[in-house]
């Protein structure tokens, strides 16, 4: 999810009840934009991670999308 307006702390919890709500949790929630730094700890607590701002490279959000698919894999194999 990508938000540069400030109106991410109204829109993305708003999507992640929605996807929760329909079932959708195993679908990884990133978010980005222009995201002040003290409200990053609140969107994680919700399940938003990355939260990226201006300048950040794309292979830091790459790396972070491969780490928690990484994570997710193996604490799948772990549990069968
Ligand atoms: C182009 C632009 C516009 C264009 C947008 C065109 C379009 N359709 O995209 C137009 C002219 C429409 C516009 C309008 C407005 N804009 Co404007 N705009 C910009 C500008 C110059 C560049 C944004 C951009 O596209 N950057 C290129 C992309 C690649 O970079 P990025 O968005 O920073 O994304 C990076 C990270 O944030 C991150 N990221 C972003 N999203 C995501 C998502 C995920 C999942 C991940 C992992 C990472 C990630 O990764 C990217 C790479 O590092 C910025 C200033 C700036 N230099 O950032 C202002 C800026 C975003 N705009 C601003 C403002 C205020 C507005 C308006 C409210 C102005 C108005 N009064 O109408 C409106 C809002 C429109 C709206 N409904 O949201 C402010 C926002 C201030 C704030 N929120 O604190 C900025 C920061 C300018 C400023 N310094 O004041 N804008």
């Amino acid at each position: 999810m990508s938000l540069l307006n400030g109106a991410h702390m109204t829109a993305f919890p708003k999507v992640a009840k929605l996807v929760r709500e329909k079932g959708g949790d195993d679908i990884l929630l990133v978010g980005g934009g222009i995201i002040p730094d003290d409200d990053k700890p609140r969107l994680e607590k919700l399940g938003i991670s990355g939260n990226y701002g201006p300048g950040t490279p794309l292979r830091t959000i790459i790396e972070h999308v491969e780490k928690i698919v990484r994570e997710r894999d193996s604490s799948r194999s772990r549990k069968s």
